[in-house]
């Protein structure tokens, strides 16, 4: 039996109680929703959590990602089914109008679907959140939301196991599910010192999960092209601030095409500033259309979600967080500068 996995509380119990009735009825329209730039715990948890409605016998389940994501999480079971709203927005609007039950997994608020927020917001069906970023919005019919775990992909795996469905979890939803833990803990780096974790993925690897292969499936998926730009960044566009233990990169979109830039090629860039000694604040300065997308992350107390949420209009978790600047990259990073050396704490 698990020694440390007990299942959720007694106050999230009645939420299961809840969930697992409320998917009784397998005749309704489920649709599943993930956060606009999707990352591996959103579209493996989605995923998961669409094999799962599957084997349970579900079959009007559909799957949302607001845009495309990147390819190194195309491998996962069910991708195929994903529905990208930018590429069809007419009938993505249509589904999630026709829907009796929204789930959205790994957001805790309706504007993190960006441009299907007001359609989210519109429908009448009921809306699940199941999630582990800090301050749940209002909003939701039902909300499992737990921060003290590392993904929701290993939030999902709890809510299955607690609805007595452990058995229908087959390798290909396992493997959904590891993704998403892997991803969000930097393959067990961060967000996971807690014997619960490694317990859940104790039961994926039972399931048949592959561990070595899968992480070569995720990271070992560098175009050339990627590579080269990872180097550039480094060697030639890192900023170091020692004196507010700060490092940062930031990317032209002269320097991104330079690259023939692909979506995804950018992910974990930042952490790279990170893992310079006694770093503590790393942040990656994209520019895009008409904002400079801003990546922050931290170690230890440092509180980037509250950074991102006062200065970036974004969020995230206390040490990995995101948001958005209006200014050119130049005054947004000279308002960087700026604001980690005066101290922003
Ligand atoms: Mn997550």
């Amino acid at each position: 039996m698990l020694a440390y996995f007990t299942g959720i509380d007694i106050l999230e119990k009645e939420r299961i109680k809840r969930l697992q009735s409320l998917l009784e009825n397998k005749e309704q329209r489920v649709v599943i929703v993930a956060h606009t730039n999707p990352d591996g715990d959103a579209i493996g948890s989605s995923l998961g959590f669409y094999g799962y409605l599957q084997q349970k016998g579900f079959s009007k389940v559909d799957v949302i990602a607001p845009n495309k994501y990147a390819s190194f999480l195309h491998w996962m079971p069910g991708n195929n089914d994903v529905r990208i709203a930018t590429d069809d927005p007419e009938n993505t609007l249509k589904i999630i109008a026709q829907a009796d039950m929204i789930i959205c997994l790994d957001f805790n608020g309706f504007g993190r679907a960006e441009q299907l927020e007001k359609p989210l917001l519109e429908s009448t069906a009921f809306k699940v959140m199941i999630d582990h970023h800090p301050d749940p919005e209002n909003g939701f019919d039902l909300v499992l939301s737990d921060t003290s775990v590392s993904s929701t992909a290993e939030l999902v795996y709890r809510c299955i196991t607690d609805m007595g469905d452990e058995a229908l979890i087959t390798k290909e939803i396992a493997e959904c599910l590891y993704a998403g833990i892997v991803t969000d803990t930097g393959s067990f780096s961060f967000a996971c010192n807690n014997p619960a974790t490694y317990e859940v993925v104790a039961r994926l690897i039972e399931k048949g999960v592959d561990g070595a292969y899968l992480h070569r499936l995720i990271y070992s998926t560098y175009t050339e092209n990627r590579m080269r730009l990872l180097g550039y960044s480094l060697s030639e566009k890192l900023q170091v601030i020692p004196e507010a233990q700060t490092a940062f990169i930031s990317l032209t979109k002269k320097d991104l095409e330079r690259f023939h830039h692909n979506e995804g090629d950018t992910e974990g860039l930042v952490n790279y500033a990170l893992d310079i000694r006694d770093i503590r604040l790393a942040a990656l300065f994209m520019e895009k259309e008409d904002h400079v997308k801003v990546s922050l992350r931290s170690v230890g107390k440092l509180d980037v979600n509250r950074l991102a949420r006062n200065y970036y209009q974004g969020g995230g978790h206390v040490n990995a967080a995101g948001g958005k600047s209006f200014l050119t990259m130049n005054d947004t990073l000279e308002a960087f500068i700026a604001l980690v050396k005066k101290g922003f704490e």
